[in-house]
């Protein structure tokens, strides 16, 4: 597969860059956190879209050095922003299935001098449909290194609410698709108010995705979402930009 060729050289040549996209807080729209978001350019594919070339990764088992090397630039990124601004880091399920992610998380925090703290995972609910125990191992013993366990695109997946009770997340993203729609659709309405709701009874912050609008930006912060993400703000940036808008802000 020609895809996977490239993708093995990129990775080698390291082809592969890391944008930022904020997550602002909803009280003072101030940058909370930094979503990493892998970017390729290919010389002559020309960019390659991380829902093309991430299920490649998972597939050859790329994913296991890429997936390493977002959490070294990630952390090593974050170290020189204002140490209240954490970093966002995307993870597979297959990084799960082998045993290299708790020495990652390590070894990024480590060589990187970022306080666990800073450092956020966002999961997504298929992680727990396998191999729950291992898992569950796995998030409690990051978790108890201080690191955030986000769970990304809540609602979309397989997932029952019995999901959110079985870890302790720090936070759930709530998907885009509920937010885009959220002027018009009643019923998108109607499940971002229940997700805000609940997630405020269980102490657990929420990330809104997608926030495209001042009108979907009211709703939100009528509904209590604690932080909010989309092109609103901004839109996924190189590391020096992102640098940039933090200065600006303070
Ligand atoms: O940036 P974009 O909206 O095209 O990203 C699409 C999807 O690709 C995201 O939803 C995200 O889950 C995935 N993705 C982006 N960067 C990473 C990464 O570093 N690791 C993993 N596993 N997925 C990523
Ligand atoms: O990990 P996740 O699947 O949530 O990835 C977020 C993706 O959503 C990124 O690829 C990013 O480029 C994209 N994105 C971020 N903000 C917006 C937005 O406001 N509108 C749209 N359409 N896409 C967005
Ligand atoms: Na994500
Ligand atoms: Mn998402």
């Amino acid at each position: 597969r020609a895809l996977e060729l490239d993708l093995r050289m990129a990775v080698e040549q390291q082809q592969l860059e890391l944008y930022y996209q904020p997550q602002v807080n909803t009280l003072n729209h101030q940058i909370a956190c930094f979503e990493a978001l892998l970017r390729w350019h290919h010389s002559e594919r020309g960019p390659v879209a991380p829902a093309e070339f991430i299920p490649v990764a998972e597939d050859t088992g790329l994913i296991i050095p890429i997936g390493s090397w977002v959490l070294r630039r990630a952390c090593q990124d974050a170290r020189k922003w204002p140490e209240n601004v954490c970093v966002s880091v995307n993870v597979s399920p297959v990084q799960f299935r082998t045993e290299s992610l708790l020495a990652d998380v390590k070894s990024a925090l480590s060589t990187s001098g970022l306080t666990p703290q800073r450092l956020e995972l966002e999961i997504t609910e298929a992680i727990l449909l396998h191999d729950t125990l291992n898992t569950l191992t796995t998030l409690t013993q990051i978790s108890q290194m201080g690191v955030q366990i986000s769970m990304d695109d809540f609602g979309t997946g397989y997932a029952s609410l019995s999901y959110i009770q079985k870890f302790k997340f720090d936070k759930v993203k709530i998907d885009r698709s509920f937010v885009s729609d959220l002027v018009c659709s009643k019923d998108n309405q109607a499940m971002v108010h229940a997700l805000c709701r609940l997630c405020i009874s269980l102490g657990i912050g929420t990330v809104a995705e997608g926030v495209e609008n001042l009108r979907q930006l009211r709703l939100l912060e009528q509904e209590g979402c604690t932080n909010m993400q989309g092109y609103y703000f901004a839109r996924p940036m190189p590391a020096d930009q992102a640098a940039i808008a933090i200065e600006k802000q303070t």
